[in-house]
């Protein structure tokens, strides 16, 4: 029997589609950066020095091969290669081509070592977003996440900020949302997203002097904000290739 059920977009790719949606009405234009990263984007030009502890926030899977002499645009090594761990490496990137100010938003496929769970998975899609101008603040970063939030999940969602620390925001916050987990009794926070004004050193290592310019970044979660919205119970899911789970999107 031929399959009749026509084709659809995965649920993760609906989801990034539609919080696009909401930033490209606030002015954010998509970028793209590899899966394939290297050191210095990913970590150091992130205020994220080699044997410095808070490399272990993000577990992370290495190519096996010889360092390579690659450079960057203005002839600062590369360093080392490995599967990106966050989208976060893409703001480098950004900064090295692009004069402020500006607003991009970055989704990608990021990899980590670690073991998996209902909320864990190896591999999993962020959804970056970067506002680098002459005055920006905390309260107009919060302003922005409250109303992509409210555009997402409706006017009386449940969120709250959360201090918190990234050696590439300063201050850093994260955000949580209400989840009720399907067999459970009482709802629990989830973490879906972490975010900040960035760090002076970071804009200074893609080229954008701190002293005129400021910026906030943050990012999105993907996979945990279609758990919310749809309910789902175990990230695993949207990953195994399900057909039974998958047509239900
Ligand atoms: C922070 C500040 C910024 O200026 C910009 C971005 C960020 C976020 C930072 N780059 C980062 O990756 N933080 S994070 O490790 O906490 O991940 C962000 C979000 O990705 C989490 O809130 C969570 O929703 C999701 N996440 C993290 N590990 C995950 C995961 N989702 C599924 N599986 C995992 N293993």
């Amino acid at each position: 029997m031929p399959n009749k059920i026509p084709g659809h977009l995965h649920p993760i790719t609906q989801t990034i589609r539609e919080i696009y949606a909401v930033f490209a009405d606030l002015g954010f234009e998509i970028a793209l950066g590899p899966e394939l990263e290297y050191e210095r984007y990913n970590f150091d030009a992130l205020n994220i020095p080699a044997d410095h502890p808070s490399r272990d926030m993000q577990d992370t899977f290495w190519l096996k091969e010889k360092p390579t002499d690659a450079k960057g645009p203005h002839g600062e090594p590369l360093g080392r290669r490995l599967l990106a761990t966050q989208t976060s490496a893409v703001q480098i990137r950004f900064m090295e081509t692009h004069q402020p100010p500006f607003r991009t938003l970055v989704p990608g496929k990021v990899f980590r070592n670690e073991a998996t769970d209902a909320t864990h998975e190896a591999q999993f899609f962020q959804l970056e977003g970067l506002l680098v101008d002459r005055k920006v603040s905390l309260a107009e970063l919060k302003g922005v996440l409250e109303h992509a939030f409210k555009k997402l999940f409706g006017p009386q969602s449940d969120i709250r900020f959360r201090p918190s620390f990234f050696p590439f925001t300063e201050p850093s916050v994260e955000v949580d949302v209400k989840w009720q987990k399907p067999g459970e009794a009482e709802p629990r926070w989830l973490e879906v997203l972490g975010a900040g004004l960035v760090h002076p050193s970071v804009l200074k290592a893609g080229g954008i002097d701190p002293t005129e310019w400021q910026g906030f970044a943050f990012a999105f979660g993907v996979d945990r904000i279609v758990m919310l919205k749809h309910g789902i119970d175990d990230i695993r899911l949207l990953y195994n290739g399900d057909l039974r789970f998958l047509n239900q999107f």
